[in-house]
């Protein structure tokens, strides 16, 4: 007898939006086989938890029965290639979302060893078998994973700063005419290992739309044969750019394109976060974005995620786009049909992104225990309780509804970004946490150490003091990790990336 093992799944959705159909499908595969629900991820995509093995080549076989793939949602490859959230804005965020489509297709490995095997696809065999081969990635594809996201400004919602690729879209006359591009963007770091750090991406150029390609081939073809291969925690691109230095990582990449970037273009970023409620795009559609509390769909007594969403799914004739910030877009809704949603939005308990504190709505927890194998400590069933506690603070203080951007990781990995957000809580041991403070609204500043490894008593004094002084000391408009640098709680960061502000 085998023991029960369960596994974890995510799928591959560029930009992260899909059909109501694949809704439903993506829902049946959470209710015929996972343990918790569906999970939206911080790259605009779904995890399915507790698999079980038996269990895993149906599932997978239901995603890509869906017109999705778990290819390269995980692996030393590009990963799920990440795009503004609202791509039917302007014909222009149509035009960028049809290039992530396109990146993350071109990108994607081209062996037929993951139909073989999950799909029961044609087995190769002899010399067919022996000539498979990777185009891009070659025969030990990558020294780590590689990830790309294109933001649309003015709103930074996938955090372009902390991509391998940064792409910016530059917009003008209301014709894309390509991206600016940085490398060398990533979160992760280690406890204790200054050798491994978060770093933002550095701009080095722009690019127009048909060199993207090519430009994309030839980053990830340099970290290919630059990376690191001897230490994995030194092996992402950021490391290699730190170890060539950015001019001779630009000039490689230039020689191996044959042509020089252009200067990049002047470009403007108004925040990080998701523009929640309606908004209304260029035909006249509109596209109502709902909070999830850290991306978990499930039906409780507050909330009927599932259920309600099922529902939608059955009446919807536009399509749902997942957000970066784990939250979900109702997209492309005729006018005449808002009054229905918002009832059945609101019937279905999904409508907290009205009620929610400032703080509530800018919170992003990774998952952690107990499904995460590298956690140190909770995370996402910690956030809830924690914000609570922080609520009664901020009331004290009349801050109940000021914009704070909050995210908790239960390790120094940073899947929920940590690191770009005004407080964080990184993981150390159960119940203890890292409290860094200070990057900006905006996803362009990182923040700073404040205290180490501490426990929830220490965090909620030390923010008390704060929210008291911000209250009371802040310029009008200020946001509370700018704050913090201006009246001297933290010292000006010594590293503030390139960045080209309009
Ligand atoms: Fe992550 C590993 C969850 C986004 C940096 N991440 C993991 C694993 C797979 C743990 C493991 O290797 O055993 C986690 C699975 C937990 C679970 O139980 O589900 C995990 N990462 C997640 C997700 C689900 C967090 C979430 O709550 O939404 C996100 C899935 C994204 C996706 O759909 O592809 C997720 N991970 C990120 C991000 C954010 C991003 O990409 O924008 C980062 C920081 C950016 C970066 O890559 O630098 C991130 N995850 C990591 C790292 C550190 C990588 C490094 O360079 O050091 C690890 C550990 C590793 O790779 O060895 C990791
Ligand atoms: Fe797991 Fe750490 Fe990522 Fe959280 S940050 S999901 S604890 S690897």
């Amino acid at each position: 007898l085998e023991p029960a093992y369960a596994f974890m799944l995510r799928a591959r959705l560029p930009g992260g939006v899909m059909t109501p159909a694949q809704w439903l499908a993506f829902d049946a595969l959470a209710s015929n086989y996972a343990s918790s629900g569906l999970r939206i991820t911080t790259r605009q995509t779904f995890q399915w938890h507790g698999i079980l093995k038996k269990n895993l080549k149906a599932s997978i076989a239901a995603i890509n029965a869906a017109a999705a793939s778990t290819i390269a949602a995980c692996g030393d490859v590009n990963r799920n290639v990440i795009c503004n959230t609202n791509p039917i804005e302007s014909e222009a965020h149509e035009a960028a979302y049809a290039w992530a489509a396109r990146l993350s297709e071109h990108l994607k490995p081209k062996t037929r060893a993951y139909h073989e095997f999950w799909l029961d696809g044609e087995k190769l065999v002899g010399e067919e078998a022996a000539n498979e081969q990777e185009p891009l990635y070659g025969p030990t594809y990558l020294p780590r994973k590689f990830k790309i996201g294109i933001a649309i400004p003015p709103l930074n919602d996938i955090d372009v700063y902390a991509q391998d690729l940064a792409l910016i879209a530059i917009i003008e006359n209301g014709e894309l005419v390509g991206f600016n591009a940085g490398i060398g963007g990533g979160m992760g770091a280690t406890h204790g290992d200054p050798a491994t750090y978060p770093r933002l991406a550095d701009i080095i150029g722009f690019v127009r739309p048909e060199n993207l390609i090519a430009l994309a081939e030839t980053v990830i073809g340099v970290q290919r044969d630059w990376g690191d291969r001897d230490e994995r925690k030194h092996a992402r691109l950021k490391y290699t750019v730190d170890t060539y230095g950015l001019d001779v990582m630009k000039a490689e990449i230039e020689k191996r394109l044959g042509f020089a970037l252009e200067p990049a273009r002047a470009f403007h970023f108004d925040h990080n976060g998701d523009r929640y409620g309606w908004v209304q795009g260029h035909a006249g559609r509109w596209h109502l974005t709902l909070q999830v509390e850290s991306g978990r769909l499930l039906d409780t007594e507050a909330h009927t995620w599932l259920s309600g969403m099922r529902e939608l799914a059955h009446i919807h004739t536009g399509d749902i786009r997942l957000t970066c910030n784990q939250n979900l877009i109702i997209a492309n809704v005729a006018a005449e049909d808002r009054d229905a949603i918002d009832a059945l939005v609101a019937r279905h308990g999904m409508d907290g992104y009205r009620k929610n504190s400032g703080i509530r709505q800018h919170s992003i927890a990774c998952v952690a225990l107990p499904t995460c194998g590298l956690a140190m400590a909770e995370s996402e069933r910690y956030l809830p309780q924690l914000l609570s506690r922080l609520e009664v603070s901020l009331d004290r203080h009349g801050l109940l509804d000021a914009p704070i951007l909050l995210r908790m990781s239960g390790c120094p990995n940073g899947c929920s970004r940590p690191y770009l957000a005004e407080i964080a809580l990184v993981g150390r041991a159960p119940g203890r946490y890292d409290l860094r403070l200070g990057a900006d609204f905006q996803g362009q500043r990182l923040n700073q150490a404040y205290r180490e490894n501490v426990d929830e008593a220490v965090i909620l004094e030390v923010l008390d003091g704060l929210f008291g002084r911000y209250a009371s000391e802040r310029t009008a408009g200020e946001y509370f990790g700018d704050f913090l640098l201006r009246v001297g709680v933290l010292s000006e960061p010594r590293k503030i990336p390139l960045k080209v502000n309009a």
